[in-house]
């Protein structure tokens, strides 16, 4: 009888404490469904930034969108905007409506983005002018403001402050594939401090002494023991090869440039004047002052974001990964194995990393072939000269790596502009020929063919004549 009561006593209990366990269920389903609370639990300390000003409003939107669409929908992080002039109210308003998570808008200080007090600023203005038509944004000062405030400051800004990963977003870019995983998790559980997309040489014309201050940095300072030396250098440190990751995608630690050696590191180099009388720009900056403290282990090759920053598209070869996250970017854009400006197969023989699945199995027609979008003539230029280097370097007529110490860069540059030149005149007036032979060809196919008409009267006439003449004969 006790034993009957105690099992029917036991099984109300295991049937309430089902009950019990499927509300629990149910309800935390439903917090899930309506307010992503869970999915937000989990979130790490992480944010999204983008420096803009606010007329690019409406390409930061599609970017926004891009990335919302791919990935942030799923996360809801936090997106911090940053500006040097305060954001009009519509700029606030839109992008809030279309940020899945919270928005926050930033005033960057004024001595984050104007001269110090040790740049010679009548100097500096002089060099834009000589710079102006040299290379993309040479004559620009608010490009350089911004390549200085992305190397040395962004991440000293208050709105950063409490935040340990950041992801970099511009405006005009776009985000190809389904992105189904938590990224910056995915940097944390596999100790990783800088992920890429796109790595490439450096236009050298832009950062002719970059690599001495960083020498004369590291002579005072030391490398650190910890670094992707050979990333930059092929004979240790002595020259640099240009290359650096593409830093307008960046998902990153921000500890990296809050380190003390990153400090030294930006300080040493503002002091030169170099962001200023050059043009140095903060992905080779970002880039040698990672890998100065920083080993292969720590960068990660996002293969699997498909990413456009015009005129540059990352499109992975890999069709299973494509379909599976449901790409829409064209593979044989995919600028890392095609382009004669990548340094990406140079950074998977130093970091020994596997070629991607699929790697450079789309060609383009031609080595470097047509970029999707058409690339405005200072960028072609650079790319053209790039791609003469790398053709020299190849055939080993030329040390890519001397470039900044070679007394005869200038000369090499010129020579080059000469012969591009005089190939383009070339062109032009074998061009014109051509077409005069084709002229005079056709005038003289015209005139064969009116003689054999001719010929053909006259032969007829005569026929003609003939004919009459015997019948003539005939009637007598
Ligand atoms: N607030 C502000 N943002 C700027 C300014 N100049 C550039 N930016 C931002 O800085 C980032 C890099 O500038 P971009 O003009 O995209 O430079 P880039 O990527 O080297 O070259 P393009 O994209 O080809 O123009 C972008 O997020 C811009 O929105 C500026 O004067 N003020
Ligand atoms: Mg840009």
């Amino acid at each position: 009888m006790v034993r009957a009561k105690i099992v029917a006593l036991l099984r109300s209990r295991s049937r309430l404490l089902v009950v019990v366990a499927l509300a629990v269920f149910l309800v935390a389903i439903t917090l899930q469904g309506t307010s992503g609370k869970e999915v937000l639990s989990e979130r790490e300390n992480a944010v999204i930034v983008s420096l803009a000003r606010n007329e690019e409003l409406h390409a930061l939107l599609e970017s926004i969108q891009s990335l919302e669409d791919r990935f942030n929908n799923k996360f809801h992080y936090d997106w911090i905007f940053l500006n040097e002039k305060p954001f009009s109210e519509d700029f606030i308003n839109e992008t809030t409506a279309m940020v899945s998570g919270k928005t926050q808008y930033g005033l960057i200080p004024l001595e984050h983005w104007s001269f110090p007090d040790y740049i010679d600023t009548e100097k500096a203005k002089k060099r834009f002018t000589e710079l102006e038509n040299v290379y993309k944004y040479g004559g620009q000062e608010s490009y350089r403001h911004m390549c200085r405030f992305n190397s040395g400051f962004f991440y000293k800004h208050e709105l950063l402050k409490p935040y340990k990963y950041y992801w970099r977003v511009e405006p005009g870019v776009k985000f190809y594939c389904d992105i189904n995983y938590d990224v910056f998790k995915f940097m944390r559980e596999n100790n990783k401090a800088y992920g890429f997309t796109v790595a490439l040489f450096e236009n050298p014309k832009t950062i002719p002494s970059l690599w001495l201050a960083v020498r004369d940095f590291l002579s005072i300072n030391g490398l650190p023991t910890e670094n992707f030396m050979e990333f930059l250098s092929s004979n240790k440190g002595t020259d640099y090869n240009t290359c650096h990751f593409w830093s307008n995608f960046e998902i990153a630690d921000l500890d990296i440039w809050r380190s003390e050696f990153y400090e030294n590191f930006f300080n040493f180099l503002d002091r030169t004047g170099g962001f200023f009388y050059e043009r140095w720009g903060d992905a080779p900056v970002h880039t040698i002052g990672a890998a100065l403290q920083l080993s292969a282990d720590k960068f990660h090759f996002f293969e699997d974001i498909g990413y456009s920053h015009p005129p540059i598209t990352a499109c992975t070869n890999n069709d299973v990964l494509r379909k599976k996250n449901k790409c829409s970017c064209n593979p044989m854009f995919d600028f890392n194995p095609n382009y004669y400006v990548s340094c990406m197969e140079h950074f998977m023989e130093v970091s020994r990393m596997e070629y991607p699945e699929g790697w450079g199995h789309f060609v383009l027609p031609t080595l470097g072939g047509e970029p999707e979008t058409p690339m405005i003539e200072s960028q072609t230029e650079s790319l053209k000269y790039l791609q003469k280097l790398f053709e020299q370097k190849k055939s080993g007529t030329i040390k890519i790596d001397g470039v900044i110490e070679d007394p005869g860069f200038q000369e090499e540059l010129q020579k080059f502009e000469a012969e591009l030149k005089e190939k383009a005149e070339k062109e032009k007036k074998e061009k014109k020929e051509e077409a005069e032979r084709k002229k005079a060809e056709k005038e003289e196919a015209e005139k064969a063919k009116k003689a054999e008409r001719e010929n053909d009267e006259r032969e007829r006439a005569k026929a003609e004549a003939e004919a009459a003449e015997k019948k003539k004969d005939e009637a007598q």
